[in-house]
């Protein structure tokens, strides 16, 4: 029995693979194995000879068949350990297919927008684009017979019957995230927020989404001359050019007063937009001194800060610098057209290594 012991349990330890083990396990305790026969061999002994060695053969057995399954499980391991070892992938590495994906014009626009503001020292800031009507509306100086909340087209969310709260809407402007910020941080505060804007309207000219960038600067000292030059700034970077001449044309809004339009010099030759060069004029953006009852309706003290506010239109500055003519296909998923006018996925716009290539 210690031969039988010696020899198996030698066997299983040197076995190379499972299919080893299996024929191991076969010669040793399957049904014709040599254990297996010496069992049947207890029938003829006497019983006493049968009592000493029924318990031995069979702890005997239980010895081999433990030795088997730890090596099995052993060789397992091993297994494993070695297919870890053979096929690693370094999710990190640059994919090799750059062809696939490309950045859409107007994340590339926002992204552009972002590093022009963020080299002036501001921050970008983000909130919900369904809100109160408090927050879009009433903060803003737009009261609820004010002609500008009919006509902005405003997108309401429907209310469960007998809810008599305030309503919720889609955001027709990205102000409220002016408000909310000042709520929050208080002044000074130097903030652009871009993001998704909603408004019924449908044409060649309007989409019922589309995007704003706003900004604002609050603190002690600001006034229409800081708007005057941030904003002449960001008219050259963006259209990347040395000189334009901006036109303040007086304007109205109710959150802004003074307020002023602003149009970009430019020329129209062959049908090609050319900014800073002609004596075309192009309207791009609107702007003012924040109005006192906005300062007061977001926690701001008139008295002691005052400062500007300006809106563009992300996507209308997209296709007037990039030359896409239809604003409806910016939200078409044509590939074709996205393979087109997409940017490389992996050049980021910055301010001295060119917002674009
Ligand atoms: C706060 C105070 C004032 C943001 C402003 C405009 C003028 C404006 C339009 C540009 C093109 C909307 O997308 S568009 O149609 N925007 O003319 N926006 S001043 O004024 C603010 C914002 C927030 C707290």
């Amino acid at each position: 029995m210690q031969e039988l012991r010696d020899k198996y349990i030698t066997a299983i330890a040197d076995a190379a693979d499972e299919a080893a083990l299996e024929n191991l396990r076969v010669t040793a305790v399957g049904k014709k194995g040599e254990i297996s026969l010496k069992m049947r061999e207890l029938g003829k002994m006497t019983p006493e000879e049968r009592q000493v060695a029924g318990p031995a053969l069979n702890a005997l057995k239980d010895e081999i068949n433990s030795a088997l399954s730890a090596k099995k499980a052993a060789l397992a391991d091993a297994a494993l350990e070695e297919r870890l070892r053979s096929e690693w992938l370094d999710v990190t590495l640059p994919a090799r297919d750059m062809r696939r994906g490309s950045i859409h014009p107007i994340s590339q626009v926002t992204e552009e927008v972002s590093a022009i503001f963020a080299d002036m020292g501001f921050s970008v800031a983000e909130g919900p684009q369904i809100d109160s009507d408090w927050y879009v509306f009433d903060a803003l100086n737009i009261p609820g017979h004010h002609p500008a909340r009919a006509e902005m087209d405003t997108f309401y969310m429907n209310r469960a019957e007998g809810d008599n709260r305030p309503p919720h809407i889609l955001r027709t402007h990205t102000s409220p995230v002016q408000i909310r910020s000042m709520e929050a941080q208080g002044a000074p505060i130097r903030i652009i927020a871009p993001g998704r804007v909603y408004r019924a309207d449908y044409d060649q000219t309007h989409t019922p989404m589309f995007h704003q960038v706003e900004g604002l600067a609050i603190d002690k000292d600001i006034s229409m001359a800081n708007l005057k030059w941030c904003l002449e700034e960001f008219v050259k970077a963006f259209f990347e050019v040395d000189h334009v001449e901006l036109r303040f044309r007086a304007s109205h809004f109710p959150f802004t007063e003074p307020s002023a339009e602003v149009d970009i010099q430019c020329s129209w030759e062959g049908g090609v937009l050319k900014v800073g060069e002609g004596d075309d004029w192009l309207e791009i953006l609107g702007s003012g001194m924040v109005h006192p009852k906005v300062l007061q309706n977001s926690g701001v003290d008139p008295e002691v800060y005052q400062g500007f506010a300006f809106g563009v239109g992300i996507d209308r500055i997209a296709m007037l610098k990039y030359g896409i003519p239809d604003l409806r296909a910016f939200f078409d998923s044509d590939l074709r057209w996205l393979r087109h006018y997409g940017f490389a996925s992996l050049d980021q716009p910055t301010l001295h290594g060119g917002l674009s290539r």
